[in-house]
């Protein structure tokens, strides 16, 4: 039966229950424009989502050249049919009346428009000038998580073979670089061990830091349905905010910010009191038991309740959760990798697994998350900062490897240090070894820590900044040339969600007059500079989308991503396909270590490792005598307090992250009016007793400042933690008056305005969620409500709460729901039309 819902006022849709080891039921979800019916769509296209790492297959609805709409993929092994909200209403920003159709330089201090060869020239002379003046290490790349894999991988080329530099790396280091580093730390190489068909075999489900409901909804209606069914999971849920998450949990545990590892630490020692030590696989699998045991030995509940500020009957309650599972599946998130000690938390995570023998089975599974839609490709293709193929930068093998799939001398590819992490590129950048920076798919200007500082680096005249955009972003604002890109739904490529599947997602509609995909922007640039690799040829060969793949697939081959198995027309079939994919494994993999630890052996390891405390790197002897048969290893780490932690100056604990109605700096949820609307600008949470301690009351206005800088919204009273106020991240400059920075009229409104510049010393991932600050009431409010959701973590409590109006969409927000798969027509149809390449949209 089909039915409508308002999937602003009801984010996760209609329930379909199941019960464990049963099959999730499909829903296709369907959003179209208003005034277009089913009947109109000329072409349905294939694509998946693009506003985060769920990966939820989707066919974009395609009239008369212009996308009308979206419909969950029935077929697919992710989502069964289901799209979230940013899924049904993000895709409208593609046509927005304000994308950047012209290239633009900076004359005499204003932007100005140009054209592409204009634009690329003074690209190519600034490269070739640095170049020769200072060299490679002049010149660096900060990408993102939000393009395609072949974009990654033909700029880790030229900027890694090309130019020669180390300093290439995405903004997956916001995002993701502690769960690749918990990976290499605990299984010596990055890559998912778990899948997302886990949670249909799971008895537990423990989520640390991960809002679940939010950030990947569609997984979310996935437990949900669960929970409704037979034999439903039981919850854990670790978070200070009261997220959907918590408030359908078995046990919720809200710590003090910062202190994971002492909670963790805690856990691990009930799990061992209680005798819950799975020895058998300890001894076949693991090395570093006897070294947790001792470590974690006085770390009782009593000691971390302390700590924490967490009942110690509260965490026995949950150690007894997670000793007793028969299946059990974690997921962690920005919780734990943007807070205090974060590899060091996320590797604890990794041990109750490893301790409990919970690897590798139906439903026994660790999903150490993925945030971008990309994120995943970024690391596998070395645009982050690692080496691609996930290559080893210290084993010589690796590298020369590598320089045999590029054809160019080992030398040629920087391996003297690690590959600089973006952190450290800004602080060269803002002391001025880094003479050009170029920016690809990401909005530093809002997205970075203690954006003061980062506005002012930007602005250097002696830095050439280059930015990739859609939109005039408050960074494209800062640049000496910027790039108009085309995006997801007109240009084609392929990607792979967080729980390794690979989806093709095709041009559904040609891009704007005047823009280009980043594809070939890369391509282009490659050609002006004229790399070459040691014969003379050309270092990058590829001319398109497919043929950087089936590049890729190559420097793939034999490495734990290995894609050589897939193909484009591979991934026009029913479903994403999850790595590695090759001829042993030719319809892929669904987990990884089955049959013990595949890629830990010290010649194939990813990383020797490093402390979890320092950050200081072993050496591969070390890893040598630690590990020497390729076993998963157990690293403990000892709980240390946060740098900053509350004052009487700045007395509160302030963490940042997000709604589910928006996507980062908004530059396309924003442009949604349906997801604008639900949650237009920036609020602050604050308990129920602070607020009343302090008699502020829901829509005040308040400022919370911290020793960077001072950001103002109107108060939600939430049942977040006592001492804790939480500010989504998601507002920049575009939509205010001023447009790029908070000024005597615009104060600011940018969480970052107030984060600090610090970061987690193993994965250089910077923490976002721990910081101290002061809260002073501005104004007080006029009646009117803060502009926060209702039906998240910011849902109102406490007296006053009943009076906020509900968040909700109206007709616009409308999808419909149905149980039936796609019609055979459609798919017929599609399919025809995709193997043809044929654009007849616009007949
Ligand atoms: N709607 C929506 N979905 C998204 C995105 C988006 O912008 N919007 N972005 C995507 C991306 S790139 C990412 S990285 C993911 C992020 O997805 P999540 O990590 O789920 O999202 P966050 O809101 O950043 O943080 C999650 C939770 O961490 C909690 N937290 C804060 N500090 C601590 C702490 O010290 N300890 C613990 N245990 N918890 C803490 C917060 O209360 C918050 O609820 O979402 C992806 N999905
Ligand atoms: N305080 C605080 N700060 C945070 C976080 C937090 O939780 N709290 N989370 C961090 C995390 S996890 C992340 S992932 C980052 C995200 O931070 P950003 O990456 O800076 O955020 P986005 O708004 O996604 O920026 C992506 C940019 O790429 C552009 N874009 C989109 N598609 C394309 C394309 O196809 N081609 C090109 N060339 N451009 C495109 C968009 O218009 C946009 O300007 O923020 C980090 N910052
Ligand atoms: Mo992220």
């Amino acid at each position: 039966m089909d039915s409508s819902v308002d999937r602003i006022a009801q984010p996760w849709g209609a329930r379909t229950p199941y019960g464990r080891h049963d099959a999730w039921p499909t829903r296709v979800d369907t959003h179209l424009k208003e005034g277009v019916s089913p009947g109109d769509v000329q072409r349905w296209v294939r694509a998946a989502s693009i506003l985060h790492s769920d990966g939820d297959a989707m066919d974009i609805a395609v009239k008369d050249g212009r996308m009308v709409g979206v419909r969950g993929r029935a077929e697919d092994r992710v989502n069964h049919g289901r799209l979230g909200p940013k899924d049904l209403f993000g895709w409208q920003a593609n046509a927005s009346s304000d994308r950047l159709t012209r290239p633009l330089v900076r004359q005499d201090g204003r932007l100005a428009e140009t054209d592409w060869a204009t634009a690329m020239d003074r690209i190519v002379s600034r490269s070739k000038g640095l170049l020769q003046e200072k060299g490679p290490g002049s010149i660096g790349f900060y990408t993102t998580g939000q393009l395609f894999l072949e974009e990654y991988y033909t700029l880790a080329v030229l900027a890694r073979a090309g130019i020669g530099t180390n300093h290439l790396d995405g903004n997956t280091r916001l995002c993701t670089s502690t769960a690749a580093e918990a990976l290499k730390e605990s299984f010596g190489c990055d890559g998912q061990p778990g899948s997302y068909d886990d949670i249909d075999h799971a008895d537990v489900i423990a989520l640390f830091g991960h809002n679940l409901a939010e950030t990947q909804p569609v997984q979310w209606m996935r437990v949900l349905d669960r929970l409704d069914g037979n034999d439903p999971p039981r919850l854990l849920c670790v978070d200070p905010r009261p997220t959907q998450v918590a408030r359908r949990a078995t046990v919720h545990l809200a710590p003090r910010l910062g202190t994971n590892v002492a909670l963790l630490n805690a856990l691990l020692h009930e799990i061992v009191r209680t005798g819950r030590v799975d020895h058998a696989y300890v001894e076949a699998h693991t090395v570093g038991f006897e070294e947790l045991e001792t470590r974690i030995k006085d770390c009782t509940p009593a000691w971390a309740a302390d700590v924490c500020d967490v009942p110690a009957a509260r965490i026995a309650e949950a150690a007894e959760i997670l000793g007793s599972a028969d299946r059990l599946l974690s997921t962690v998130l920005q919780g734990v990798y943007q807070s205090h000690q974060a590899t060091a938390a996320a590797v604890q995570i990794n041990n109750i697994h490893l301790i409990r023998g919970m690897l590798g089975r139906p439903g026994a599974g660790v999903l150490q998350m993925n945030g971008q839609p990309t994120a995943q490709n970024t690391r596998e293709c070395g645009a982050n900062g690692d080496l691609p193929g996930f290559r080893n930068w210290e084993n010589d093998q690796h590298v020369a490897d590598l320089a045999k799939v590029w054809n160019v001398e080992p030398k040629q590819i920087p391996h003297y240090a690690p590959p600089t992490h973006a952190m450290q590129m800004f602080r060269y950048a803002e002391q001025g070894s880094i003479r050009m920076l170029w920016i690809s798919g990401t909005n530093p200007a809002v997205s970075l820590p203690e954006l003061s500082r980062i506005r002012s680096l930007l602005s250097q005249e002696r830095l050439f900044v280059v930015v990739q955009d859609l939109f005039l972003t408050e960074t494209a604002q800062l640049a000496d040339v910027v790039l108009p890109a085309a995006t997801w739904g007109e240009k084609t490529g392929t990607f792979t969600n967080a729980d390794r599947t690979v989806h093709l997602a095709e041009k559904a509609v040609e891009p704007p007059d005047g823009t280009k995909p980043d594809l070939d922007i890369f391509l282009d640039y490659a050609a002006r500079m004229d790399f070459r690799d040691k014969d003379g040829g050309p270092l990058i060969p590829w001319h398109d989308p497919e043929s950087a793949f089936e590049a890729w697939k190559r420097c793939s081959a034999g490495r734990p991503c290995d894609y050589t198995g897939l193909t484009y027309d591979k991934l026009r079939g029913p479903t994403g396909i999850q790595w590695p994919c090759n001829d042993d494994a030719p319809d892929g993999t669904e987990r990884l270590y089955t049959d013990g630890i595949s890629w830990a052996h010290p010649d194939t390891c990813e990383t020797y490792g490093k402390d979890l405390v320092t950050g200081a790197s072993d050496s591969v002897v070390e890893y040598r005598s630690l590990n020497p048969d390729g076993k998963a290893m157990i690293r403990a780490a000892d709980y240390v307090p946060p740098h900053e932690g509350p004052s009487a100056d700045h007395p509160f604990q302030l963490t940042t992250g997000r709604t589910i109605y928006h996507f980062h700096t908004r530059t396309k949820t924003g442009r949604a009016p349906q997801l604008d609307a639900a949650a237009p600008d920036v609020w602050v949470e604050v308990s129920v007793a602070d607020a009343a301690e302090r008699d502020l009351g829901e829509g005040d206005l308040v400022e919370v400042s911290t020793p960077r800088g001072a950001l103002r919204g109107r108060v939600r009273v939430t049942g977040i933690r006592p001492g804790l106020l939480f500010v989504p991240f998601h507002y920049g400059y575009w939509d205010t008056p001023a447009g790029h920075g908070p000024d005597e009229n615009t104060p600011g409104r940018a969480a970052n305005e107030a984060t600090v510049t610090d970061w987690d010393p193993v994965s250089k991932q910077p923490l976002f969620k721990t910081a101290a600050a002061a809260l002073t009431l501005v104004e007080r409010g006029d009646g009117r409500p803060a502009p926060a959701p209702t039906t998240t973590a910011s849902a109102p409590s406490g007296t006053g709460g009943e009076r906020v109006p509900a968040t909700t969409g109206g007709p616009s927000a409308t999808a419909t729901q149905s149980a039936t798969a796609i019609r055979p027509e459609d798919a017929a149809q599609s399919a025809t039309a995709l193997r043809n390449g044929r654009e007849e949209g616009s007949q």
